[in-house]
């Protein structure tokens, strides 16, 4: 057995990979993120201060920490940098963002479906200015957690702007009773 064999935990994604999650951050934020599959995610940033930004297959890494405790990290090719914690069971998020300077000072730019602006948005991350980085730490509150399956490409197919008013009431509605999420909080 090699060292890493004993450092790594073994990984069940199972309680993560295929579920759709709509939260709010204590800053009042509101996102939502779709887990496709063990490399890649779907989301829509619904309010904030990039809300209206979209994006399909951004590749993250996503580990499991612990029973009921998942990690996803990745840089955009906007140069913003996210790290997000998921305890589906206890209905927790703590997302952490790294935006580069020029879009804490103006977010509008990155306002798009970004899988269209490809080119633009690298272009805009190398003409900077990158420093100093804004560091967002916040928990969130899940509202919803549904099991979607893998790789369903209708989860998150359209933009923010285009969902009907109630959105996220309805959502809130359709609150998942925690006995239904895929592990119970300890
Ligand atoms: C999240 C926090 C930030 C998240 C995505 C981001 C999908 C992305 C931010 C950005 O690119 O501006 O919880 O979940």
């Amino acid at each position: 057995m090699t060292e890493s064999d004993t450092i790594t935990p073994a990984q069940d994604l199972t309680g993560i990979l295929g579920w759709r999650f709509l939260y709010t951050y204590a800053n009042g934020w509101i996102y939502e993120l779709y887990v496709k599959n063990a490399t890649t995610i779907d989301y829509r940033i619904h309010t904030g201060h990039v809300g209206g930004r979209w994006v399909r297959d951004q590749t993250v890494d996503l580990v499991q920490l612990a029973d009921d405790v998942f990690k996803i990290s990745w840089t955009e090719p906007t140069g913003t940098s996210v790290v997000v914690n998921v305890l589906p069971g206890r209905r927790r998020i703590h997302g952490t963002i790294f935006f580069p300077a020029w879009i804490a000072e103006d977010g509008s730019k990155t306002v798009c479906f970004q899988n269209e602006h490809l080119d633009e948005m690298r272009a805009h991350r190398d003409a900077g200015p990158t420093y100093p980085i804004t560091v967002v730490p916040e928990f969130a509150l899940i509202h919803l957690a549904e099991n979607m399956g893998v790789g369903n490409e209708a989860v998150i197919a359209t933009g923010p702007e285009n969902l009907p008013a109630d959105y996220i009431a309805k959502a809130r509605c359709r609150r998942t009773p925690l006995s239904e999420t895929a592990v119970t909080g300890t």
